[in-house]
């Protein structure tokens, strides 16, 4: 029996791109496997945020998640890279180091809660890689797509060996995709770390570069892990084209979108891609012919 799961949303999903959690569950229902929708949630919170603030309210809030999620006998699965390093360092800390543990939890059970260590936490790259051999049984359609990954910081910064071993491309390349070369693939997307809010110049200085060097390697869509990068490369083409009147206009996809369209393409039409700022549908059409 497969343990029970369900999809750490964080804020970014559910309020601006909610397509990526409908598409979460689609591709459990398709595969089988055993995730299901809890209440109790919050904001992560943000590692680039909150972290430097305060450790010890950091660590309390990530582990009051854990807690929730433990209360509810799933273990948890990611599809933000910010979500994931927080809730992967918290479990870390929690399981590892019991002083940590009685500290944080002298704390939470003042909201009535305690962690006991029990949660998994994965991201959704880890899942979907370690079920490749069910995702290509179930694929109704290869996607004809030549794509620009984007892995994110925080995900190379916790998993360098499987950047290096190219799990993402081989995701893709399971659902019929060709993963481009360009330059500037581990660069920043230019949000996390505080760097849009602190620093929006800077910020979209990077998002520039990133954006230029994927136009050059000709590809049709860029694939992120990450609601962040997502929110970041899409929307701020829109932004860019504004201000500078140059066209910039690479559909974003979240890995989960793309799965889950490969999976069934007649879900494409209610995933939401309406909420995306550049329009997926170029890209749809070519992978869907
Ligand atoms: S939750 Fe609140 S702001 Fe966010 S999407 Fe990912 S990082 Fe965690
Ligand atoms: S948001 Fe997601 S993971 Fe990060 S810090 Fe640099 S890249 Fe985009
Ligand atoms: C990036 C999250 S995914 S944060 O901005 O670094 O907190």
């Amino acid at each position: 029996m497969k343990e029970a799961i369900t999809l750490f949303e964080g804020c970014i999903a559910p309020l601006r791109y909610p397509g990526v959690i409908k598409a979460f569950y689609h591709i459990a229902s398709v595969l089988g496997l055993p995730a299901r929708k809890i209440s109790g949630f919050s904001c992560c919170p943000a590692p680039g945020i909150f972290r430097p603030l305060n450790e010890d309210t950091f660590f309390t809030i990530a582990a009051r998640n854990l807690a929730v999620a433990e209360g509810n006998g799933v273990s948890i699965v990611v599809p933000c890279n910010g979500c994931y390093e927080t809730l992967h360092d918290a479990n870390e800390l929690l399981t590892q180091n019991p002083e940590s543990r009685d500290k944080i939890n002298r704390g939470l059970r003042e909201v009535g809660r305690e962690y006991h260590g029990k949660v998994k936490v994965s991201h959704v790259v880890d899942l979907l890689h370690d079920n490749l051999n069910l995702l290509q049984n179930n694929l109704k359609k290869k996607l004809k797509l030549r794509v620009a990954v984007h892995y994110g910081c925080h995900y190379i910064h916790l998993h360098k060996d499987k950047v290096d071993g190219k799990i993402l491309e081989k995701i893709l390349e399971t659902l019929g995709a060709t993963p481009v070369e360009y330059g500037e693939k581990t660069l920043c997307c230019g949000a996390g770390r505080g760097i849009r809010s602190l620093t929006p110049k800077l910020s979209l200085e990077i998002t520039r570069s990133k954006l230029e060097s994927i136009q050059g390697s000709n590809a049709d869509c860029i694939c992120v892990i990450c609601s962040f990068c997502l929110y970041q490369l899409d929307r701020v083409q829109r932004e860019l084209s504004k201000r500078e009147g140059k066209d910039y206009s690479i559909p974003v996809f979240h890995i989960l979108e793309l799965l889950s369209i490969a999976l069934n393409p007649e879900v494409a039409e209610n995933l939401g891609f309406e909420t995306h700022s550049v329009d997926v549908k170029p890209a749809l059409k070519k992978a869907l012919t």
